[in-house]
């Protein structure tokens, strides 16, 4: 049973806007527009196995690492069949371009990767971070309830390097269960907090900035909540992945909090590239406890 399975490697070149600063202002867009498609056609290009022509376009004479690109590589190993409900070790390898381990890695948000996890039809979602073992391996176990295609979006920051985005698949046996139904509304109830999202605007269209808002209540009191606290450096986090039949690097969106909101509220600038159904996960910390809430979105062209 040692039989090492489920080992992809995807190249990844991409630069993130680095600094929260930068996203967190609405009167930034035009950086985020520039980012988000350049990322984009980076994803695009390297799954097509070109990973060396397109990395001399940004920041190569600079010294702010946000705009310098390169590649890397991850690799996903884990042994036996995963099943669900069964804790597994995942283990992810980062290396250059020319298969070389990376050894040194930049914390950002507090930590040296972050690594979410979702089933592909976007019903299970873990964000985890790995253990760094050194020599460029990562390592994390998890463990997911159900069968079926997992797509795992892996943000690491080599040292003086931009953050990069390494796109790993796995798979969980078992039966295919049926399509969950959507679920659209826009409050819902997490443990001991009522969440309402509102996005700025009533209709979303691709391309243009939008401010998602979260508010957050205490469920008991029906009071705007006290407690929140900052998560991993900040107000809160908000990952978005796009409705796809196969996810990939374009579909995935982190957005970072804006500054300056009321106590109980956060907020996030962001924009959808393309039309469809996204999938919101926003994350907040109240007092200790991390509240993981969902919505769907639609975006129309
Ligand atoms: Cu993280």
């Amino acid at each position: 049973m040692n039989r090492f399975i489920t080992a992809i490697a995807i190249v990844t070149t991409l630069s993130i806007v680095q600094g929260c600063t930068q996203l967190a202002q609405v009167k930034e867009e035009p950086t985020m527009t520039t980012t988000t498609h350049s990322n984009v056609a980076h994803a695009e290009e390297t799954n097509h196995s070109h990973p060396a022509t397109h990395t001399t376009n940004h920041g190569e004479h600079g010294d702010d690492h946000a705009d310098t690109s390169t590649s890397t590589q991850a690799k996903l190993t884990t042994t036996g069949v995963i099943t669900p409900n069964t804790p597994t070790t995942f283990q992810i390898e980062v290396r250059d371009q020319d298969g070389n381990a990376i050894a040194q890695f930049d914390q950002f948000q507090e930590q040296i990767m972050h690594l979410i996890a979702v089933s592909d039809d976007l019903q299970i979602f873990q964000h985890l971070h790995p253990t760094y073992n050194g020599n460029g391996r990562f390592e994390v176990e998890t463990q997911f309830p159900q069968s079926g295609n997992y797509t795992l979006f892996s943000d690491y920051q080599p040292t003086g390097q931009a953050e990069q985005v390494s796109v790993l698949k796995t798979q969980v046996a078992g039966n295919n269960l049926p399509a969950a139904e959507l679920n659209w509304s826009r409050t819902k109830t997490f443990n001991e907090t009522i969440v309402g999202f509102a996005p700025n605007q009533a209709t979303i269209r691709a391309g243009q900035e939008v401010v998602l808002r979260f508010n957050l209540q205490d469920a008991t009191s029906y009071q705007p909540i006290t407690d929140l606290q900052p998560y991993l450096g900040e107000k809160g986090h908000l990952v978005i992945l796009r409705q796809s039949s196969e996810l990939t690097r374009e579909n995935y969106i982190h957005a970072h909090a804006v500054h300056n909101t009321p106590a109980n509220q956060v907020h996030f600038a962001t924009r959808f590239p393309q039309p469809g159904r996204y999938k919101l996960w926003g994350q907040f910390n109240r007092d200790g406890e991390i509240i993981t809430a969902d919505f769907w979105v639609e975006v129309v062209p």
